[in-house]
């Protein structure tokens, strides 16, 4: 005769071996046991002054819900200890209204809620200011499906001379910035919404179709280190969407000058920003942004 339980006994157990074997399946990534031990903090220090600010409010965030946390489970299993039934025959108090409860935790998490408004609008205003005179100024195109990156050449203003460097959906761009100088971004797109996202600065902005010259989406970053980081697109924008990556070093500035020079050098260089990208030809819904580029740049 085997084991004999009873159903429930039976179904109970079934669903714990279930939910352990998924929560070790899950936990198996390496990504996900590194992001476990540093409490899905981001994994480096951010790599610009302006993600100071966005990881201080995460971090503090972080500590805000967890003292949050700590009371509410706290308060759960005290009073599931303290008032639990005793015996068999006798039933706890059973409290229907209570006023003053109701009231308290009714202001309390209005209270959190305007709290984390008020830090989030504050870290926002710092992370959207822009200086008048950005050192570096990047006109980003995000097409279906992957990056064109134009680098304002010598003093040229915005949809002037470029150096650019244009990515297909089967080559990965990379966006060279020189470290400790305020660059400005300047998001266009010729088709449908993208996202230009960075992790490693902790920023991200949709790149929106439609608009065009100093209404277009911006922001600027001020680098503090050199490094490699990576960007996506964090906006699903269509079948390929999955291949708009492209690749951020942040060197020195003398080699952001060599790197703008040998960009030169190789025939990346265009009279205006590339904003429908570099194939726009030959890809489907960018011929008409080209044209608008060819025939005078933007509206
Ligand atoms: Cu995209």
């Amino acid at each position: 005769m085997g084991l004999q339980l009873p159903k429930r006994a039976q179904r109970v157990g079934l669903g714990l071996a279930l939910g352990l074997t998924l929560l070790l399946l899950g936990a198996c990534n390496a990504e996900d046991k590194a992001q476990a031990k540093r409490w899905a903090m981001p994994a480096n220090s951010p790599g610009t002054e302006q993600a100071e600010h966005i990881a201080d409010l995460w971090k503090w965030a972080w500590v805000a819900l967890l003292v949050t946390g700590v009371l509410v489970w706290g308060l759960i299993f005290w009073v599931a200890g303290r008032y639990r039934r005793r015996s068999e025959d006798e039933i706890p108090v059973q409290t229907r209204y209570n006023l003053p409860l109701e009231v308290l935790y009714t202001i309390v998490p209005i209270f959190a809620v305007v709290v984390f408004f008020y830090w989030t609008v504050t870290v926002q205003d710092k992370v959207l200011d822009e200086v008048d005179n950005p050192d570096v100024m990047v006109e980003v195109t995000a097409q279906q499906w992957s990056w064109t990156f134009n680098h304002s050449y010598g003093d040229a203003e915005p949809g002037g001379e470029v150096v650019y460097e244009a990515g297909t959906a089967s080559k990965i761009p990379t966006l060279v910035l020189p470290v400790d100088q305020t660059i400005e971004f300047k998001l266009s797109s010729p088709d449908v919404i993208h996202s230009f996202w960075i992790p490693g600065f902790l920023m991200k902005m949709d790149v929106i179709p439609g608009q065009s010259g100093e209404d277009r989406n911006s922001f600027q970053v001020t680098t503090t280190k050199e490094g490699t980081f990576m960007g996506k697109c964090a906006e699903l924008c269509g079948t390929y969407h999955a291949r708009m990556l492209f690749n951020v070093e942040v060197v020195s500035q003398a080699d952001y000058q060599k790197y703008l020079e040998d960009q030169k050098a190789q025939g990346h260089f265009a009279e205006q920003p590339l904003l429908g990208g570099a194939d726009a030809a030959t890809q489907k819904g960018l011929a008409e942004a080209l044209s608008h580029h060819s025939d005078g740049g933007e509206k």
